[in-house]
């Protein structure tokens, strides 16, 4: 037993356990496995050795393991209609280094999303692999519309030509014009990489349109909309694969991760059930319905709204900044993360925004009823910030609450 062996282990576990049930997650890159995957990311794979790909490995007894890679690449191809899929990459950090690596050299240059509007570290920060070895240069989100502004993206496309184009983002709650980026990509010649990671899900359902045909890579995690263990994937055209492939292995990465793989071979198969699109619609309708309800009690919405998972609330007219904010809720049992607001006067470690996701609370099976109460409560929260008598009756509801919604019903 965990807890005559390691009792500091154990008692952490079960906090972690304990704290997720009597919580309400509302980070949009979480989310809730089944218990099938959870299962399979603790199973004998693990044990395994198998550096290479099916068929060529460079350890005996990878029978099975080959047989669950080849699986989980089929299914991830199947599902998001891809040429060639790498399902090896321990995390989307490495999958964008294996997409890179595959055509850049060092000293190309980059032209990505900027983080401060809402990009990814690993979209050229300059203290990122990603910004260490390309010359990263940036598009941002126009300031009266907090939308990307393509004509803008294709004015610096032509002044800078880069060597690829990266869209995608972490904090972007618009639709994503994969089309115009393909457009642009094409008349200043650049490669064109789309990371998809935090709406792969959306993408899968055809809720969000699908940059697969168009990108020369598709990279994303398996962990966020996409319901999988917490990994990374790379899709190309087929005239990349053998270069993608050696980016991976030897490129960045020994082992692969087994035991994730077969997780990610089941995730693949669970997001085709119908019932995956029916989790995705509602992860766009409660998301609506939490932006609207935070809207009508006079929060400022980054660029008003949202078409996907996720939103930022603009904290500035609330006196209070997302920092504060964030550790505020999580008093009462609602976990958010702080996040920079297009053109944020405060630093990343304060920030003046909040963001909000719904994937994990629809897998909780939330709906939009239950979104006006987060709602309330959050608001309630921050016009209570004073008073701990009514943060512990909040609290009290939001713990009583979470419990009506079981992370795995039946355990
Ligand atoms: N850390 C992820 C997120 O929270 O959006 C991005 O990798």
């Amino acid at each position: 037993m965990l807890k005559n062996i390691d009792e500091e282990v154990y008692n952490a576990l079960l906090c972690e356990q304990k704290k997720q049930r009597d919580t309400i997650g509302l980070i949009p890159s979480e989310n809730i496995v089944s218990r099938d995957v959870l299962k399979l990311m603790g199973s004998v794979f693990t044990n395994k050795y198998a550096e290479g790909y099916p068929g060529k490995r460079y350890y005996g007894g990878c029978r099975f393991v080959d047989e669950i890679e080849n699986l989980a690449i089929k299914r991830a191809c199947m599902l998001l209609g891809a040429e060639h899929a790498n399902v090896q990459p321990h995390s989307g950090s490495q999958a964008n280094m294996a997409a890179y690596f595959s055509v850049l050299k060092p000293g190309d240059k980059i032209l990505a999303m900027d983080i401060l509007a809402g990009g990814h570290l690993t979209h050229g920060l300059k203290v990122n692999f990603s910004g260490i070895f390309y010359q990263a240069v940036f598009y941002n989100v126009e300031r009266e519309t907090e939308e990307i502004d393509y004509d803008r993206v294709r004015e610096i496309a032509l002044k800078e030509k880069p060597k690829m184009i990266v869209c995608g983002a972490s904090s972007y709650s618009r639709i994503i014009d994969f089309n115009k980026f393909y457009n642009i990509s094409q008349e200043v010649g650049a490669y064109l990489l789309a990371d998809i990671a935090h709406i792969a899900g959306l993408v899968v359902a055809n809720l969000h349109p699908s940059p697969v045909h168009l990108a020369d890579f598709v990279t994303s995690t398996t962990h966020k909309t996409l319901r999988g263990p917490r990994g990374g994937l790379v899709l190309c055209k087929k005239e990349y694969s053998n270069k993608l492939d050696n980016s991976i292995i030897p490129g960045i990465q020994g082992g692969p991760l087994m035991h994730i793989i077969a997780a990610k071979a089941l995730a693949f198969k669970e997001a085709m059930r119908p019932d995956f699109f029916d989790y995705q619609k509602q992860i766009i309708k409660n998301c609506k319905k939490l932006c609207e309800e935070f809207k009508n009690r006079n929060y400022r919405i980054v660029s008003g709204g949202t078409d996907n998972h996720l939103f930022v609330i603009d904290l500035r007219n609330k006196r209070i900044n997302g920092n504060e904010y964030e550790k505020l809720l999580e008093e009462v049992g609602i976990i958010t993360n702080k996040n920079l607001i297009p053109y944020d006067p405060q630093p990343p470690s304060i920030t003046s925004g909040l963001r909000i996701g719904t994937p994990l609370v629809t897998s909780r099976g939330m709906k939009e009823n239950d979104m006006a109460l987060i709602a309330e409560w959050m608001d309630d929260t921050l016009k209570n910030r004073e008073n701990k008598k009514v943060l512990k009756d909040i609290a009290k509801k939001v713990r009583r609450f979470a419990h009506e919604f079981p992370i795995y019903p039946s355990a």
